[in-house]
């Protein structure tokens, strides 16, 4: 029989990581009800938990990269790079856990395995792999974007003699890589963080390219005082920066089409974004998203820098083989990647012209007939991404509907936030809201006061229940369509925003491309309107 482990409580959040980490403090320190975190893993961090894979970082800066919401928090804490790596995000988040006393609220080591809507009682019963039981008003998920690792079927994994990792689930104890032969598949932003690392203590590391992909340098560096000082006495400025772009980042993209200059501006002024490094080289000219002979001024730009930089002739032109269209993927940014092509101990091998076709005891087999011996496989290959940490946590909702029913042909929803037939079901950055096509952290705080506002609202209302109509749905799920076609984002046949990545996963562009600010006005104006397009019922 499985454990009733507690009945009275008012809310559920999935994951304490940043969503999760606000959202209990929003629910139980603001509102005063009272809320259990489960976590799946044995510490909070969520991401940051569980990607220690080395040269995991962040993209976004530093001091736009951490909560907004108080004062003091911000100016408790000094980061010390201008992209923290993870072990300092982990730390950070440690540290707010700690500040705002969340730990006596949250159950580690608590995978959920199944929630299920009770609609007489109006509650959520949610079930963790351990088989307790809990039940609560409101669930909340809060299982971030990128958490279910995509490990691909390749034939023979269970026969490798060697280690393999997923860098999604990297060890705590970390991996030797020193004397080793190292093969790592996948060049996404993962991928090429953990390639000049690894190559540094490899004795040989072999990188398994089947796209190519642009990158940019990040031109880390520590903080100096003076920026730590700026940052430290600035909290309202920053904050009100990151909430007044379209993409939540402390910089904005300029307001000037690439064909406002002429081909030698332009050209100084990708070198000057190169040289500053960073995610702000897409901010250069606010058309490279949105057309196509825009975005090739900048593709051929950093195709050229490839070529600058990789001194064997043909290992260039496969890194600068690319096929698609500058940052319709999700833009990398590098230390020091291309770079390390230049290693004699670092070799590319083109599985797209080649396929992996099996992995064997001893390494790893291309279609054309090559072997590649490997004492370690890492998998830099990605996440089924935005859906499958919601999906995997077998949700069942009014008259037994499962999620996995109701999104078959692809996720559908109201802003991004609530799913028809799952009363008071909130999910935190799910699919059709901007999350990862903007800095985290900004989407994460909005949506986290959005739901606590609305629950805010039920309760002082006397409501017992909010649910997404289907008709909201419908008309979000083609506002979602209509703000990635207005862009070149879903021209990418291969991107984990179409869930191009995982076999079978149904092609529909995922994340809400039409910007944070539109986002947050949108969602503001639908509260204001009492919450227009929800049933609300007592
Ligand atoms: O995953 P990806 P990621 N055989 O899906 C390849 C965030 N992030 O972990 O493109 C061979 O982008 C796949 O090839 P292809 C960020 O949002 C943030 O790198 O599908 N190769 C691709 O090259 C990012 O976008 C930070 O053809 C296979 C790679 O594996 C997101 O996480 C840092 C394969 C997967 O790339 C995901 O990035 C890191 C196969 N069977 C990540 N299957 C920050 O800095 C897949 N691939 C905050």
């Amino acid at each position: 029989m499985p454990k009733v482990e507690s009945k009275g409580l008012d809310a559920i959040v999935v994951g304490a990581g940043f969503s999760g980490l606000y959202q209990l403090h929003c629910l139980r320190d603001r509102l005063g009800l009272s809320a259990l975190v489960l976590e799946a893993g044995a510490g909070v961090g969520g991401t940051w938990y569980w990607n220690r894979y080395p040269g995991a970082r962040c993209d976004s800066e530093s001091h736009g990269y951490c909560y907004s919401f108080s004062k003091e928090l911000f100016e408790g804490w000094e980061w010390s790079e201008r992209y923290p790596a993870q072990a300092e995000i982990l730390r950070y988040l440690n540290y707010v856990a700690d500040r705002l006393d969340l730990r006596r609220d949250i159950r580690l080591d608590a995978r959920v395995s199944s929630a299920r809507y009770d609609e007489p009682a109006n509650l959520w019963h949610v079930t963790t792999e351990d088989g307790a039981t809990f039940s609560a008003r409101y669930l909340i998920t809060a299982v971030g974007c990128l958490s279910t690792a995509n490990i691909p079927e390749i034939p023979g994994l269970a026969s490798f003699a060697g280690q393999w990792v997923h860098t999604g689930q990297w060890p705590h104890e970390g991996v030797d890589f020193s004397g080793k032969c190292v093969g790592v598949i996948g060049t996404g932003s993962t991928g090429i963080q953990a390639i000049p690392v690894i190559a540094q203590t490899a004795e040989h590391l072999t990188v398994f390219q089947r796209t190519a992909n642009y990158s940019v340098p990040a031109q880390n560096a520590p903080l100096t005082p003076d920026f730590q000082r700026y940052v430290r006495e600035n909290h309202t400025a920053i904050r009100d920066a990151t909430r007044s772009t379209g993409n939540g980042q402390p910089f904005a993209i300029e307001d000037r089409s690439v064909f406002d200059v002429t081909p030698e501006q332009r050209q100084e002024l990708y070198e000057a974004a190169w040289q500053k490094g960073g995610l702000q080289f897409r901010a250069t000219f606010r058309d490279l998203l949105m057309d196509r002979a825009a975005n090739e001024t900048a593709s051929d730009f950093i195709k050229a820098k490839i070529r600058q930089i990789v001194k064997d002739p043909a290992t260039a032109d496969n890194l600068a083989d690319i096929d698609h269209p500058y940052a319709a993927k999700r833009p990398p940014i590098d230390t020091d990647y291309f770079e390390t092509f230049n290693r004699p101990n670092v070799s590319l091998v083109d599985v797209r012209a080649t396929p992996i076709e099996a992995i064997t005891p001893s390494g790893l087999r291309t279609r054309d007939g090559r072997e590649y011996p490997l004492d370690i496989i890492v998998f830099a290959t990605g996440f089924d991404a935005m859906t499958g940490p919601l999906l995997r946590m077998n949700i069942v909702g009014r008259d037994g509907l499962t999620l996995a029913g109701a999104w078959r042909g692809g996720p559908r929803n109201y802003l991004g936030l609530q799913v028809a037939g799952f009363p008071n079901l909130f999910t935190i950055t799910g699919p059709g809201s901007p999350s990862v096509l903007t800095n985290m952290q900004v989407a994460i705080e909005q949506h986290v006061e959005w739901i606590t506002d609305c629950i805010a609202h039920m309760r002082a209302h006397d409501i017992a229940r909010i649910e997404a109509r289907p008709e909201s749905m419908d008309r979000w799920v083609q506002s979602v369509n209509e703000a990635a076609h207005a862009t070149l984002l879903p021209h990418t046949p291969h991107s984990w925003y179409l869930g191009a990545n995982i076999p079978g996963k149904p092609r529909v562009f995922m994340p809400y491309a039409g910007g944070m600010v539109r986002y947050r006005d949108i969602c503001g104006e639908i509260a204001r309107k009492g919450y227009e397009g929800f049933a609300l019922s007592r």
